[in-house]
Parts: C-alpha cells; sequence; structure tokens
C-alpha cells in the first residue's frame, strides 16, 4: 500500500507538474478536454508530459532492450505484433499466442505511459517496450545502454487521416465537440498535434538512424505493407532473431505476417470488443479504434487535391535536405 510519505511526495511532484505546464504555451488539443503544451519543441497532453518526465527520470534501459519508437497512428500496434510474435516464435504458436487475448498495445506497453506511470505488465523476459517520445526526449538510459530501436514512420497524408480520425471517434465517445477535418488539418500543419510537428519526430530518428545505423532501424509502414515478409525477415535480423533457413523453408515468417496482418488481428474478439487500459477510468478505450483500415493512401478518400498538396509542400520544406523521402 502507498505509504504516507510516497503520498506526500506524489502530491509536491504533481503540484510542481502544474506549476511547471502553467508556465509553457498552450495549443489546441483537437477537442480533446484541456490543452495540449509546447515543451522544447513538442506538444503534449499533460498526462503524457508527465509520462516522458518521469520516464526520463526512471526509465532503466537493458542493452538487450528493443525499443519500438513512433509518433502516433504510424503502425505502431502492427510493428508489436509483428516484434512480439517473432521474437516469441518458439514460445507460442497461432493458437497460444497472447496476441488472441490482448491487444497489441497491452502485449508491448509504452514506455513513457503504461510501464513508468502504471509499471504494469511489462513481460518478463521479453525485450519489447513502446514509446512515442520524440528522439530528443528518450530517457538517457536508453541511449547509454546501447539499446536497439525500431523506428516506423508514415506519409504525412496517412497520418494525419488516421489521427483525425481516431480523435474524431474518442470525441464522439466522449459527447465532446465534433472537430472539422479542415481546422485540425491547419492545426496538424503548423505543427499542432499530440507529440508533434510530425515531421520533426520523424527527423529526429531519421538523422539519429543515419549516424547508429546498427543502433536504430528506421522503416516506413509503406515499405511494410508493399512487402510485409521481406521487411519482417530485415526486422528479425536487425533485432537479433533472425529466422534460420529451416524455419523459412517451413514458411514461419509469413505465417507470423499472417497472423499480424489487418484482417486478422481486427477480426479478433478482443480487439472487436476488448478495451485497453480497463483498470483506468478516463484512459479506457475501444481496442477496435485502434483498427481501422490498415492501408497505405487512403488519405485519398479524405483530403482534398488542394490538402494533399499543401501537406505534401510541408513535407518538402521540411525534409527535402534531409535525405528523407517516401
Ligand atoms: P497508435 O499510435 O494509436 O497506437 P498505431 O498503431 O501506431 O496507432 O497506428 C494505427 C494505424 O495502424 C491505423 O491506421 P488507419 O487509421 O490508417 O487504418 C490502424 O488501422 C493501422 N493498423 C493497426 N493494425 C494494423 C495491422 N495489423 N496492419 C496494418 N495496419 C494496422
Amino acid at each position: 500500500m502507498e505509504s504516507h510519505i510516497e503520498k506526500q511526495d506524489g502530491d509536491v511532484l504533481q503540484k510542481s507538474f502544474k506549476e511547471m505546464i502553467s508556465t509553457l504555451p498552450k495549443g489546441n488539443s483537437w477537442g480533446f478536454p484541456g490543452d495540449i503544451y509546447q515543451y522544447q519543441g513538442f506538444w503534449f497532453s499533460p498526462p503524457f508530459l508527465q509520462g516522458a518526465l518521469l520516464a526520463q527520470q526512471q526509465f532503466q534501459a537493458q542493452p538487450t532492450d528493443i525499443i519500438l519508437c513512433s509518433s502516433p497512428r504510424t503502425g505502431a500496434a502492427w510493428l508489436k505484433s509483428l516484434t512480439f510474435s517473432t521474437i516469441t516464435r518458439t514460445t507460442y504458436d497461432d493458437s497460444t499466442t497472447p496476441l488472441l487475448s490482448k491487444m497489441p498495445h497491452d502485449v508491448v506497453p509504452y514506455m513513457e505511459f503504461d510501464h513508468v506511470q502504471f509499471s504494469t505488465n511489462r513481460h518478463l523476459g521479453i525485450p519489447l517496450l513502446a514509446t512515442h517520445l520524440p528522439y530528443s526526449f528518450l530517457p538517457r538510459s536508453i541511449i547509454d545502454s546501447g539499446c536497439k530501436l525500431i523506428y516506423i514512420c508514415r506519409d504525412p497524408k496517412d497520418t494525419f487521416v488516421s489521427l483525425y480520425h481516431i480523435v474524431a471517434r474518442y470525441n464522439k465517445s466522449q459527447n465532446t465537440q465534433p472537430i472539422q477535418l479542415d481546422e485540425v488539418l491547419e492545426l496538424f500543419q503548423e505543427g499542432v498535434s499530440q507529440l508533434g510537428p510530425y515531421w520533426d519526430h520523424v527527423l529526429g530518428y531519421w538523422k539519429a538512424s543515419l549516424e547508429r545505423p546498427d543502433k536504430l532501424m528506421f522503416l516506413k509502414y509503406e515499405d511494410l505493407a508493399e512487402d510485409t515478409v521481406l521487411y519482417l525477415k530485415k526486422i528479425a535480423e536487425f533485432m537479433g532473431y533472425p529466422f534460420s533457413s529451416e524455419e523459412q523453408q517451413q514458411n514461419v515468417p509469413e505465417n507470423i505476417v499472417k497472423m499480424c496482418s489487418f484482417d486478422n488481428l481486427s477480426g479478433l474478439e478482443v480487439n472487436k470488443t476488448g478495451r485497453h487500459r480497463e483498470g483506468y477510468e478516463n484512459l479506457r478505450i475501444e481496442n477496435n479504434i485502434f483498427f481501422r483500415k490498415g492501408k497505405p493512401g487512403d488519405w485519398k478518400n479524405y483530403l482534398t487535391t488542394e490538402m494533399a498538396q499543401r501537406l505534401d509542400q510541408r513535407t518538402m520544406q521540411k525534409w527535402s535536405s534531409s535525405g528523407l523521402s517516401l
């Protein structure tokens, strides 16, 4: 049980955190209750920023850890299920994998949210953890430990459309004001979105991947969708869990890809009717919200040509000198 002193320390921390965020620039939270705040170049909701600061103070990475990094809505759940299935392939099969009863975010928790703050459910012995933190926010121990990182990025147009949908659905479930696509597109372009500017989030990891390619693998959602088996083999190799030729002959990578496909995962009962963070009243969210279409290029169904061109221009402006293209 929490001691009196711990509770007092917690209250003091909470108070100093509240004082600290009251000094930060505030931004539009896309209809979520409360504001988002700009801290060291990125926008955060208060629980997220608090989790980030706690992670920086408390998280101790192990050299064997593998951290799955992403900005929101770029394919983290998919990457979690693929890497988890690869690492545990000799422990579980299609009929016993925890992915049948837990959604990917419950199988590989977010360091700054589910692991540090709630200290729950890190699978002992399974070295995977995830984060949405920008590269410059990663706890020092992650860099110092030399553990491996995998980053997944996505076409900004699809990232935006996916973000728009999850926020719209979440706001609807909370009966808050509906958001307008053109208004939030404007905010996204200006960088005002959870963990935005999106382009800067991607660039931080891209540059680090050029400096430390042995430690940071940079993936694109579109490439993964184009040839999932090929990229899964590269991921397995990078993580230090390569598929043997015997496993390849037995189609082990193909079977993992099938198990983790959008159609399969989104059709599982747990992902249709289960809830994420079930024990936490304000943060509880239906699992099915995380699975929408799972297709590259869906932006064409939502953005006008002019909207798409503006986003592409911003992408050019931000990335052209970095060598990164999609
Ligand atoms: P999060 O940041 O909210 O955790 P994340 O998992 O990174 O989201 O990305 C969600 C996107 O991945 C959604 O894209 P969409 O809105 O364009 O459809 C989601 O549908 C998609 N997704 C989830 N699981 C898979 C999968 N197994 N294969 C391909 N895409 C997937």
